[in-house]
């Protein structure tokens, strides 16, 4: 009986050793992404996976979830932060009210154009906001492009920040944001990316805003024909990875990881040119009304109550907005 039982436990403990070398050699993640197959941050995340099984030689293997499915963005943020995913392509927006370093990207016009954009992300400001990212458990792999944001609408063109007045206009779940509609004497509607198409079609919302490529990727240029360039927002995008997951890999798969993420952001920021450029040929073909916007002076002026109110209220984030603002 005695040695039954030894040989009982000798097995069990076989079995657990031999489950924890598999572990070790072979990790499968999950990664979220909100964007449909086709379009660059769906193709650069399967280019991700794609090298992370290379370079690691199979040791690390990512399954990505693709449109969305695994749920909203928000949820799955909170998901990477708790360790449920291992991965997801997320935008800032919706990270800076869970990160108050990554939020001041969400100050309208607080980058002047992409290019201002990159040099803050790949400097020092890149650097503070990885770090407040991390600090919630999320650690920054690599930054992808997400172009200029504009407002879009069944109603009218925009051309002057009293345009907007009285238009319910559809926002992701930001308070930056709610307040930047406000501010131009519309009513903000947060709400999920994929609930979006319907209530523009329905007349739940007005308008919304977006970039070329997600204005028709969504199809919402279908039912909101009126695109004005407002570009008031410029959100990068990051490939997250939850915190543990990533401290707990060997040196060489760390190395591996970040060079997988980085080869696959470069592939993204290139597709990105690409699109943005055949996603408005595409919807300017199918009869969208297109203006440009005769003084965004205006619009900076009538968002700048944004920034001063988020800066009261966050007095430690001026620092960082000085250093976004004096990059060069
Ligand atoms: C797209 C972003 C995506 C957001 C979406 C939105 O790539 O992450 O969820 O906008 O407006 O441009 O919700």
């Amino acid at each position: 009986m005695k040695n039954l039982k030894k040989i009982i436990l000798g097995v069990s403990a076989l079995a657990v050793a031999s489950t924890l070398s598999i572990n070790a050699i072979a990790e499968e993640w999950r990664g979220w992404n909100i964007h449909k197959p086709g379009y660059p941050n769906t193709v650069a995340m399967d280019k991700f996976a794609e090298l992370l099984k290379e370079k690691t030689g199979g040791e690390i293997t990512l399954k990505m979830f693709h449109s969305g499915v695994l749920g909203n963005q928000p949820d799955a943020i909170e998901q990477v932060r708790v360790g449920g995913l291992a991965i997801g392509n997320f935008n800032l927006g919706p990270i800076g009210p869970m990160a108050a370093e990554a939020n001041v990207v969400s100050l309208p016009f607080i980058f002047k154009d992409m290019g201002h954009m990159h040099r803050a992300l790949d400097g020092a400001a890149g650097d503070k906001i990885s770090a407040g990212m991390e600090k919630i458990g999320i650690v920054a792999l690599a930054w992808y492009d997400s172009g200029a944001r504009s407002f879009y609408n069944s109603k009218k063109p925009i051309m002057k920040p009293s345009d907007v007045k009285g238009l319910k206009v559809r926002v992701m779940n930001n308070d930056l944001y709610s307040g930047m509609i406000s501010a131009l004497g519309g009513n903000p509607s947060p709400m999920a990316f994929s609930e979006v198409f319907q209530s523009l079609k329905t007349g739940v919302v007005d308008g919304a805003e977006n970039n070329w490529p997600s204005y028709e990727s969504t199809g919402h240029f279908e039912v909101a024909k009126y695109y004005s360039l407002s570009q008031h927002l410029i959100i990068p995008e990051c490939v997250c990875i939850n915190d543990k997951v990533y401290n707990n890999l060997s040196a060489k798969n760390k190395k591996a990881v970040k060079e997988a993420a980085r080869e696959s952001a470069e592939l993204q920021r290139a597709l990105w040119e690409k699109r943005a450029i055949s996603s408005r040929d595409k919807v300017m073909k199918a009869g969208v009304k297109f203006n440009e916007i005769p003084n965004k002076q205006a619009f900076m002026d009538a968002m700048k109550p944004v920034h001063t109110k988020y800066l009261s209220a966050n007095p430690d984030l001026v620092p960082l907005v000085n250093l976004i603002k004096n990059t060069k």
